[in-house]
């Protein structure tokens, strides 16, 4: 099936091949989430898991995480079309120390799909940059994706920033990434976390409204 095959390919870094079969994956009418679903994010999952046994190493991982990337580009229009529009500013960016950002990349996708609009600071970004885009902006939301258990501390020390700067009672914090749970998020006094980037998407509209 076309969507096994995308996520084969992606594994072996192919990224020409995975535009190109996600392209007929569009053609063929499967839906844009199902593709990125089915199709890219599997294929990622087998890698991290690769990864972590140490069957695969760096090189391996930023190839796929390329192929990851073309093909999800492909997506985007499809993804935004699909959604159902809202209106908002929100700023997003993984946090100090870290490097990760395909998550980050797919969360602003899929908010951008909900028709807010999404600053998007980067990666390795400082608490103090988000706090000072929130304001200059004039942001709802500030969305913080980290992948490291080593760098989650910063998602606290940003929440920190906030009530220091006084736009805590108007500028929510929604966090996520695979190491960061419900109970962290609770810990340090963010406002939300969700566990991947469509429930990510639902929740900035929610927290939008709130504001
Ligand atoms: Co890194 N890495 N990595 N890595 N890497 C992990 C995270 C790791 C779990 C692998 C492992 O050992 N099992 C491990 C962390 C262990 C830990 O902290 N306990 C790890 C490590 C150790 C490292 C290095 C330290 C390795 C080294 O150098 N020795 C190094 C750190 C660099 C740095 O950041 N300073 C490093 C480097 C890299 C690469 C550069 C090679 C590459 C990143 C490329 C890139 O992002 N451009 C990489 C990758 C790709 C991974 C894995 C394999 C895959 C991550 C990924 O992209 N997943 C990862 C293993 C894994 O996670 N299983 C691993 C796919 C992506 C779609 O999922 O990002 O989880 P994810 O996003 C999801 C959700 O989490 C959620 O929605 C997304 C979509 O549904 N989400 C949010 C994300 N952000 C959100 C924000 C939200 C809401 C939801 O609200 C705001």
């Amino acid at each position: 099936m076309i969507l096994d095959e995308i996520s084969a390919k992606l594994q072996a870094g192919r990224a020409k091949e995975v535009k190109m079969l996600v392209q007929q994956a569009i053609d063929e009418g499967i839906s844009a989430q199902i593709i990125l679903e089915e199709g890219l994010m599997s294929g990622m999952n087998v890698i991290g898991i690769k990864f972590k046994n140490n069957e695969i190493f760096v090189p391996e991982v930023l190839v796929a995480a390329r192929a990851m990337n073309q093909g999800a580009a492909l997506l985007k229009p499809l993804l935004a079309a699909e959604g159902a529009k809202a209106s908002g500013r929100v700023c997003i960016g993984t946090v100090q120390g870290d490097l990760h950002d395909i998550g980050k990349n797919l969360v602003k996708m899929m908010i951008e799909g909900k028709g807010l609009e999404v600053i998007d600071l980067g990666t390795d970004v400082a608490p103090e940059k988000f706090i000072n885009t929130a304001i200059d902006q004039d942001c709802q939301i500030i969305c913080l994706s980290a992948l490291l258990t080593t760098t989650m501390p910063v998602m606290g020390e940003v929440v920190k920033a906030a009530e220091a700067a006084g736009i805590r009672d108007h500028v929510k914090i929604m966090i996520g990434g695979a190491p960061v749970t419900q109970a962290f998020c609770e810990e340090i006094g963010a406002d939300a976390y969700t566990p991947d980037a469509a429930s990510a998407a639902e929740k900035t509209v929610e927290l939008c409204a709130q504001v």
